[in-house]
């Protein structure tokens, strides 16, 4: 099956996408009180910011980052009040891979002046533990579900794609390149040929969408998002983190457990800006954009680069709720950029 003869996709058929509650005066996740927290907005999804990513429906533009935001976690300490008022118009999983993963020895996190390095190195269940336990869980969020998948070999790879592809609860999977390939050495994700090796592996596995998460540390950003194209992807994600290193102040050797570790948070901003607005002059699918977002007018900013949906990562870690705030400042600044209908011809 070609990619223009699918079906819409991802839809769960179930409205999921439109389940989304408007913030009200009610507790998560604004009522603990943190420190630097957001206020909360009067409406997060006014139906004008409603979008469509690869014929998935969102109420609103704003997604996490993989690995930034840890649901099931999150549900633990703020019950059915983050079901109700689910910051994020979908759910991107951390990475899967196939087999469990302890992740990187610690420290695993080193604070910038202006965002983060880590170096968490992919602790996961491995697929199995996924779908017996992450997944039921997961499937009971009020919004559509991306996977986020990864493999060291493409075989790997392969077998994420076909075994999720099959899950009613996915809706779409996204493919974290940026790990090396253990047969070539090569970067899935920095080389455009292996991208599209890859792509030609996973496309006819699957008719849900497919989004390359491309990495930032490659030196042809846009031709690795062409390849992908080219091969049948349907949406690019990126920035991922950038390679980075901090040593200990006292002993002068590396302070992360993985020596290096990935940069991100406001320091990578105008990075991610230039990398989307590069990838949007090579490539015509969506793309999903992030890097150092933090309101609504660097969501816009994003969007204008000539993104469809602008993910949140590292100011989650400071602002769980940043998500509901920074779809409500998006929809705000829109508005204020294009009004809506009505409104516009108003005074
Ligand atoms: O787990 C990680 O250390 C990690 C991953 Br998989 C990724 O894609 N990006 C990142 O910054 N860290």
């Amino acid at each position: 099956m070609t990619a223009a003869s699918r079906p819409a996709r991802g839809d769960r058929g179930d409205g999921a996408g439109d389940r989304v509650a408007g913030a009200g005066d009610r507790g998560y996740p604004h009522g603990g009180g943190r420190d630097g927290a957001s206020p909360p907005p009067a409406d997060a999804s006014p139906a004008h910011a409603a979008v469509e990513l690869c014929g998935i429906r969102l109420r609103h533009p704003i997604v996490n980052a993989s690995g930034t935001f840890d649901a099931i976690a999150a549900r633990r300490v703020f019950g059915d009040e983050l079901v109700t008022r689910f910051p994020f118009s979908a759910f991107v999983s951390k990475t899967v891979t196939l087999a469990p993963r302890q992740g990187n020895a610690p420290p695993r996190l080193w604070e910038l002046p202006a965002g983060l390095i880590n170096s968490i190195g992919l602790p996961n269940r491995g697929l199995d533990g996924y779908i017996e336990h992450d997944l039921p869980e997961l499937a009971r969020l009020p919004v559509p579900l991306i996977v986020n998948v990864m493999g060291f070999h493409r075989d790997e790879v392969v077998r994420l794609v076909s075994e999720l592809s099959a899950r009613d609860e996915v809706a779409a999977l996204e493919l974290n390149v940026s790990c090396p390939n253990v047969e070539t050495g090569l970067v899935m994700g920095a080389d455009p040929g292996e991208t599209a090796r890859l792509l030609d592996a996973v496309r006819p596995l699957t008719d849900k969408p497919l989004i390359v998460k491309l990495t930032p540390n490659a030196s042809d950003v846009p031709a690795v998002a062409l390849a992908a194209q080219r091969a049948g992807a349907d949406a690019v994600s990126l920035i991922n983190t950038l390679r980075g290193m901090a040593l200990h102040p006292a002993t002068g050797r590396p302070w992360l457990g993985g020596r290096t570790g990935g940069v991100s948070g406001p320091s990578v901003r105008a990075i991610a800006l230039a990398q989307v607005d590069a990838v949007r002059a090579a490539v015509d699918i969506p793309i999903v954009a992030m890097g150092g977002v933090s309101s609504g007018r660097h969501a816009l900013d994003l969007i204008r680069a000539g993104a469809t949906l602008v993910a949140v990562g590292t100011e989650s870690f400071r602002d769980p709720a940043a998500g509901e705030r920074i779809a409500a400042e998006l929809a705000a600044e829109q508005a204020r950029v294009a009004p809506p209908r009505g409104r516009r011809d108003a005074g």
